[in-house]
């Protein structure tokens, strides 16, 4: 399955958004990430997207991972994808605009989600307060529809 990632910049009770402005997505507010390359790992993919969409630099130990979600499409097994969710506390230099996103910071407790995927807010505010989670959805096949969800608290322990 496609393995993707997202990350999400924190500053204390603002959060990194930024606007997708091609490509997967567009239109809708996001973090930043995308498509995990051969020969790559999650993490690195991780960090080269927050450096190609939004001009910023993460080490590698400031990359904290907060949950991952498998995603289904009826009629579409070809557009599964697993997505692993980053959150990031620490980095070099200010979000910029790119080719590619448009990146402006937003209180947790108001969040865009009319112009975000149609899950997120199933899980966003729950990573956001800290939660470790884990999850699948089922959309309809043009996406617009949660079909099934399931969102647990992860259980893993150190
Ligand atoms: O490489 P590409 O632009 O296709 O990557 C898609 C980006 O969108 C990647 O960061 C993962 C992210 N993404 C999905 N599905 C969902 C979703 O349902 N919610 C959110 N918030 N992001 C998603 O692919």
């Amino acid at each position: 399955m496609r393995k993707v990632t997202l990350c999400f910049l924190v500053d204390k009770d603002n959060v990194c958004l930024a606007m997708k402005k091609r490509g997967f997505g567009k239109g809708k507010w996001n973090g930043a990430g995308g498509k995990v390359d051969e020969n790559e790992t999650i993490e690195t993919a991780a960090i080269r997207e927050l450096e190609e969409e939004i001009g910023v630099k993460v080490a590698p130990s400031d990359l904290n991972e907060v949950g991952d979600l498998a995603f289904a499409f009826e009629n579409k097994p070809e557009w599964s994808q697993h997505m692993y969710i980053f959150l990031i506390e620490k980095w070099q230099g200010e979000p910029t605009e790119t080719e590619e996103m448009r990146p402006k910071w937003f209180s947790k407790d108001n969040l865009p989600f009319d112009k975000m995927w149609v899950d997120d807010p199933l899980w966003l505010p729950r990573v956001l307060d800290g939660e470790k989670i884990s999850g699948a959805f089922t959309f309809s096949s043009d996406g617009s529809k949660i079909r099934k969800h399931i969102v647990n608290k992860q259980t893993k322990t150190p």
